[in-house]
């Protein structure tokens, strides 16, 4: 965030009162614990070694050390700082975790998080948050990046320059009508070994009262230091999700294939329902008669990219790669059974997870991508992938949640290769800058508005998550700033049709309209044969405006979103 700060003798800091910083330290199974630290001085408190550099350029640079002579386990290290009078209405614009994760402001001491409502099961928390345990009473918490405000006027941003190595978690409370922050990074168990220092990610810390100019300043940083992948081609394109859901068939494939010869689709996209079972990603179920090949072939020989959804981080217990590799699985916290990586009724139940840690797992993971791009696929869909960072025991005890995912999506680019577009999907997002060519920015889109009350994927305290058009509305106006500077942002697909859908027309144009003004992925999820001209017509307006949106922020200006802080969720994308 811009390079404004020097270092003066005093070590004076705007926003960040260096003279009363703590450093907070949560060994695993344990009480957090805290203490005083002097930047520029080492502090020892639980074992460790805690070095806090004065800030430089505006970033505050920071490690830790095991200095004892036994590993130690490590759940999160924070540096909490007092910044201030709370004053009016304080709030906080809350990032996410991962892909589905909303992304809003929420009301400092008035809203509750999520963790905190005692009705879900502890593996959709995990799901959800870096952090699977409850928050501290009144604390918001936000992942990566943070804006503080009073009312609709920013106060100050603090992000985390990179997460590829920890999450950033910044915990917000109000103390005595003062703002505590606490800017954590989160291990997540992860061993350090005696003598072991590692580097966290610098923290960044800026004033300025517009949000979206503190959260572009902190995507230019990451996104430069992390090297993102922003160079990828505009893409438009078809999923089969949204219409066939797990249900798809190789016809319904050749069927809209059959339709799309004068549609405007680079790619063509083959979503869940293919695979024999989660886990066996070359093998086809009776509806593929073809396998992945023959739906690759017929994509190609149509002159498009052939795309693929995989979950490659998941194995169903029925799964050939579970029954000839149990070793291959993660072993839950406690207890001699598999981890679980997902519960999912559509696909029996509990999925368990691979241990990204243990590199037989990344060379299998490696060797199935280079046979998906073998096949003829150009364009992979990773889903599910937070549950490499699910709980459990690993081949490499060292590893925090973010490195196992991070390990798990660096070795699928390796056996993919550079020219294949990867897509990140039900994804933490701070460990994949650098990773994904696109990213999915918010929860799935539904054939309706707002989620029906019965919807089955409806969890407690975590509403805003159900697939809904509306929920998918709220994260692709409030994460545009990252388009362009992370990765592509994929809003998630449109859908044009007038039958099959409860989206009114009225509805399915302000959704496409949306997806055109973020200047992301353009995907259409509908049965070809039901879109009508207006439908059509629609379809090349959004383009047109999606091209030039995206090309605007490929020069550095991403859409902003109207009312990124108000509370009631965000009005919509500049000029949309
Ligand atoms: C395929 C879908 C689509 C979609 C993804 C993802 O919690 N759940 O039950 C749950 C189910 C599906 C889902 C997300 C959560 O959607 O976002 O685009 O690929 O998987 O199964």
């Amino acid at each position: 965030m811009g390079g404004r700060y020097s270092v003066d003798s005093s070590y004076d800091h705007p926003v960040l009162d260096l003279a009363r910083l703590r450093v907070q330290v949560r060994p695993t199974g344990s009480f957090a614990v805290e203490t005083p630290v002097t930047p520029g001085e080492p502090t020892s408190i639980a074992g460790l070694e805690i070095v806090v550099d004065p800030p430089d350029a505006g970033e505050v640079r920071w490690s830790v050390a095991n200095a004892g002579d036994r590993d130690l386990e490590l759940d999160a290290i924070a540096l909490v700082w007092d910044a201030g009078a709370a004053g009016d209405d304080p709030r906080l614009f809350a990032n996410g975790y991962q892909s589905w994760t909303p992304a809003r402001t929420r009301r400092l001491g008035i809203d509750v998080d999520a963790s905190r409502d005692p009705r879900p099961i502890p593996l959709v928390r995990a799901a959800f948050h870096a952090d699977p345990g409850v928050a501290a009473p009144g604390e918001l918490r936000s992942e990566q990046v943070a804006v503080l405000a009073n009312g609709d006027r920013a106060r100050l941003g603090i992000g985390f320059v990179g997460g590829a190595a920890h999450s950033g978690t910044v915990r917000v409370r109000v103390v005595d009508s003062r703002l505590e922050i606490a800017a954590t990074a989160w291990f997540g168990g992860a061993t350090l070994r005696s003598g072991e220092r590692r580097v966290l990610h610098p923290i960044v810390i800026e004033e300025h009262d517009d949000p979206s100019v503190l959260l572009e300043r902190w995507a230019d940083r990451t996104g430069r230091v992390e090297r993102a992948r922003v160079d990828a081609p505009f893409l438009a394109g078809w999923c089969s999700w949204y219409h066939y859901f797990e249900r798809v068939t190789e016809r319904d494939i050749l069927a809209n294939l059959a339709l799309a010869d004068d549609w405007p689709f680079d790619v063509f996209q083959l979503d869940d329902g293919f695979q024999r079972a989660i886990g066996d990603w070359l093998q086809t179920n009776d509806r593929f008669p073809s396998g992945i090949e023959g739906v690759a072939g017929a994509i190609r020989a149509s002159g498009r990219t052939a795309g693929l959804w995989i979950a490659p981080f998941l194995a169903a217990p029925e799964s050939d790669i579970a029954a000839a590799h149990p070793e291959w699985l993660a072993r839950a916290p406690e207890g001699e059974s598999p981890a679980i990586g997902m519960y999912h009724d559509v696909w029996g139940g509990v999925m368990w997870q691979l241990d990204t840690t243990n590199p037989e797992v990344t060379d299998h993971l490696a060797a199935t991508a280079a046979a998906l791009v073998d096949a003829g696929y150009r364009y992979l869909k990773l889903d599910f992938t937070f549950s490499a960072s699910m709980p459990g025991r690993f081949a490499d005890p060292t590893r925090t949640p973010a490195e196992r995912v991070r390990a798990g999506y660096d070795a699928i680019r390796r056996g993919a290769g550079d020219d294949v577009f990867i897509l990140g999907c039900g994804a933490p997002l701070g460990a994949l800058v650098g990773s994904v060519d696109g990213m999915r920015i918010g929860p799935d889109v539904a054939p309706w508005w707002e989620a029906p009350a019965d919807a089955p994927e409806r969890q407690p305290a975590y509403e805003e998550t159900t697939p809904a058009t509306k929920h998918a509305f709220v994260n692709t106006c409030t994460r545009s700033f990252m388009h362009r500077r992370l990765w592509s942002n994929d809003p998630d697909c449109i859908m044009l049709r007038n039958r099959e859908t409860r989206l009114s027309p009225g509805e399915a144009a302000r959704w496409a309209e949306t997806v055109g003004a973020s200047g992301g992925l353009v995907l259409v999820s509908d049965d070809l044969a039901l879109i009508d001209t207006d439908g059509r017509r629609l379809l090349e307006q959004v383009l047109v405006r999606a091209r030039e949106v995206d090309a605007v922020a490929r020069a550095g200006s991403s859409p902003r979103a109207r009312g990124l802080l108000d509370p009631e969720g965000p009005g919509g994308l500049s000029g949309a």
